[in-house]
C-alpha cells in the first residue's frame, strides 16, 4: 500500500550531494530567468513588442498599396519590392507563401510589419537566428537594420499545414 500517513518528522532538509544539486539547480533558474530581459536589451535581435490589431482584408490593402508603390521587379512571379530607407514595409503570410520579396539597403533602418491572413506563421529569417510568431489579426512591427549583404531566406517555423515546408520567401540586402 502506498497511501499510509508518513511518520513523525519524515522531511529532513537535504545534505550533501542532494543539498549541492538543488542549489546548482536553483542558481541556474535564476541565470536564465535574469538572462531573458539581459538579452532582450543587449542581444539586438528582439522585437520591441511593437503590434497593433488589424484585419486580414485591411493588411493586405496595406501590403498590396506597398507592392503597388515599390515593386522593382518580379522573381518566379512573385513581386520584388524595395522600398526607401527608413519607410514602412510590408510583409504577408498565408498559406502558404511569404509577399512580396523584400529589397533592403545594408545599414537602413526599416519598420517591418508582419502579419498572417489565414492561421498562425513563424516568421524565421536564415542564416541569422531569429523567429517570430505571425498572428493573423494582429500587425506585428520588427524594426530591422540589415547588418550585412546578400540573400535571406524566410522560412516558416510553425507548421501550418499540407504545404508548410515549401513555405518560404526572400529578403536580399545590398
Ligand atoms: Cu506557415
Amino acid at each position: 500500500m502506498s497511501i499510509h500517513v508518513p511518520e513523525k518528522g519524515w522531511l529532513r532538509a537535504p545534505t550533501g550531494g542532494e543539498r549541492l544539486w538543488i542549489g546548482l539547480a536553483l542558481a541556474w533558474c535564476v541565470i536564465l530567468s535574469l538572462a531573458m530581459p539581459y538579452w532582450h536589451f543587449k542581444g539586438k535581435q528582439n522585437s520591441t513588442g511593437e503590434s497593433y490589431r488589424v484585419t486580414a482584408t485591411a493588411f493586405m490593402e496595406r501590403v498590396n498599396r506597398f507592392v503597388a508603390a515599390y515593386k522593382v521587379g518580379e522573381e518566379k512571379g512573385v513581386a520584388v519590392v524595395e522600398p526607401p530607407p527608413g519607410s514602412d514595409v510590408y510583409l504577408q503570410a498565408s498559406m502558404w507563401r511569404w509577399y512580396p520579396i523584400l529589397k533592403l539597403k545594408e545599414g537602413q533602418s526599416y519598420r517591418i510589419h508582419v502579419s498572417s491572413m489565414d492561421l498562425q506563421h513563424g516568421f524565421s529569417l536564415l542564416p541569422m537566428n531569429m523567429n517570430f510568431q505571425v498572428l493573423p489579426g494582429y500587425d506585428h512591427v520588427l524594426t530591422v537594420t540589415p547588418t550585412s549583404k546578400g540573400e535571406f531566406t524566410i522560412v516558416c517555423n510553425e507548421f501550418c499545414g499540407i504545404g508548410h515546408h515549401a513555405m518560404t520567401g526572400k529578403i536580399l540586402v545590398d
